[in-house]
């Protein structure tokens, strides 16, 4: 099965929470504070693989969680950092953030690592807390939430040169012939069922990653044979590379086959047979090869180049070739237009204040959120910290401000407050 676009969930740990603990000595009636931080929760990551050809291992993982750090400990021991979540993804994955409809990342590279859910920082403990002033508080952090996000992943075959032709003509046994790649290779069409992306490395160095995808037949646009699915990942190739046979068991003309393809690629999407081309005649070591390839020629022309897979022969006039003809084509814009920088937004206010229809004044943020959350309520010195944080925000001006007095009801991120 080819899959190529899923929606999952993404859920990062939450960072460990701080420790509140003092040293005990001998002779020592009361020990400095020796609480540890807590430790930082997992990412999760995607990282691009050449290895990897669908999104089928995530079609049945509706949901990707890193765990969350342990929690600070006493004698100052910090909590252990959860292990981030490494995903690996086929190259071209595309990966979308459901709510806001943006792209976050558009993995384009073997081993490029992107973070898709950060994992929340650990809290401090209350030996980070110590001043001179206050030499023993028992204040404490929550660990930061992890970021939880509904993503959806689309996979754009990404490939610098697609291999493309009719079944069984050798594309296969070429792409295992010059890269790592290991596709099933038989004597039977539609063999290949899944793209499949190859790394090729040219001697004097440069390289560039080949795509072997599954056999085109005649009304393939409409939907023969595998149909139009693979068409599209031939969109994000930049050269094509058209496989034929020179000398095929059903003695049809190489010439027709190349002009039957074409068709088919035009019919789909007519800007694709105007890419830069590379036209191959595979099977050089059949009995009427060279006279084949003659009468081709003759109708291509001389740029037509003949190798043999099978026996590996002029292989490496055939990667020079697609190399150089790179040099000269530039990235595809719409490769390029997806490419999203992957930031993290600053909230632009710290909050938001909203006078609900029943007279309370509801404030929310992220910052609030996170300080609210790392307040120990049931400590005066934790919640003496948390007034301080809200009243440096500028809270509780902007809300007598908007008119708010000590009567009314005041709810920030869940909590009620009362205005002093
Ligand atoms: N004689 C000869 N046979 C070849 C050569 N290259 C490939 N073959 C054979 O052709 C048959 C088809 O090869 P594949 O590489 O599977 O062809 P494909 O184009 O990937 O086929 P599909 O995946 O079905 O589209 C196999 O039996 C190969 O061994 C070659 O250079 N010479
Ligand atoms: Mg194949």
């Amino acid at each position: 099965m080819f899959i190529d676009q899923v929606n999952i969930e993404v859920v990062a740990g939450n960072g460990g929470k701080g420790m509140v603990a003092f040293r005990r000595e001998k002779y020592v009636p009361k020990g400095g504070p020796a609480g540890g931080n807590g430790g930082k929760g997992g990412s999760v990551i995607f990282k691009g693989s050449l290895n990897k050809t669908t999104l089928l291992d995530l079609k049945y993982n509706k949901i990707i969680k890193a765990d969350s750090g342990e929690n600070g400990k006493a004698k100052n021991m910090f909590g252990k950092d959860a292990l981030d979540v490494i995903i690996e993804v086929p190259l071209g994955t595309v990966v979308r953030d459901l709510d806001s409809g943006e792209v976050i990342a558009d993995i384009t590279k073997d081993g490029e690592e992107v973070v898709i859910a950060r994992g929340g920082k650990g809290g401090r403990g209350n030996a980070a807390f110590a001043t001179s002033k206050n030499p023993a508080p028992k204040i404490f952090e929550a660990g930061e939430r992890g970021e939880t996000k509904n993503i959806s992943l689309e996979l754009k075959l990404l490939a610098d040169a697609g291999l493309v032709g009719l079944p069984n003509v050798g594309k296969s046994t070429i792409i295992s012939a010059l890269s790592k790649a290991k596709p099933k290779i038989a004597d039977y069409p539609f063999t290949t069922l899944i793209p499949n992306l190859g790394a090729v490395e040219a001697k004097d160095g440069r390289s560039f990653v080949l795509a072997d995808l599954p056999g085109l037949i005649e009304g393939a646009s409409l939907g023969a044979g595998l149909g139009h699915d693979f068409l599209r990942h031939i969109e994000r190739c930049r050269i094509i590379v058209y496989v034929l046979d020179i000398d095929p068991v059903d003695k049809s003309d190489p010439y027709e086959n190349y002009l039957l393809i074409k068709k088919e690629l035009a019919e789909y999407n007519p800007e694709l047979v105007t890419r830069p081309e590379v036209i191959v005649a595979n099977k050089m070591d059949l009995p009427n090869a060279n006279k084949n390839l003659l009468k081709l020629k003759m109708k291509l022309g001389d740029d037509v180049i003949g190798i043999s897979a099978y026996q590996a022969e002029n292989l490496d006039a055939l990667v020079y070739r697609i190399a150089d003809l790179l040099e000269t084509v530039p990235l595809k814009e719409e490769a390029l237009e997806e490419v999203v920088e992957y930031t993290f937004k600053k909230e632009e206010k710290p909050y938001t204040i909203t006078l609900l229809e029943d007279g309370t004044y509801e404030v929310k943020g992220k910052l609030i959120e996170k300080y609210i959350d790392s307040t120990n309520f049931q400590n005066d010195e934790s919640v003496k910290v948390l007034a301080y944080r809200l009243k440096r925000l500028g809270i509780e001006d902007e809300l007598k401000k908007l008119g708010a007095t000590p009567e009314d009801t005041i709810i920030i991120e869940g909590i009620v407050f009362e205005l002093q």
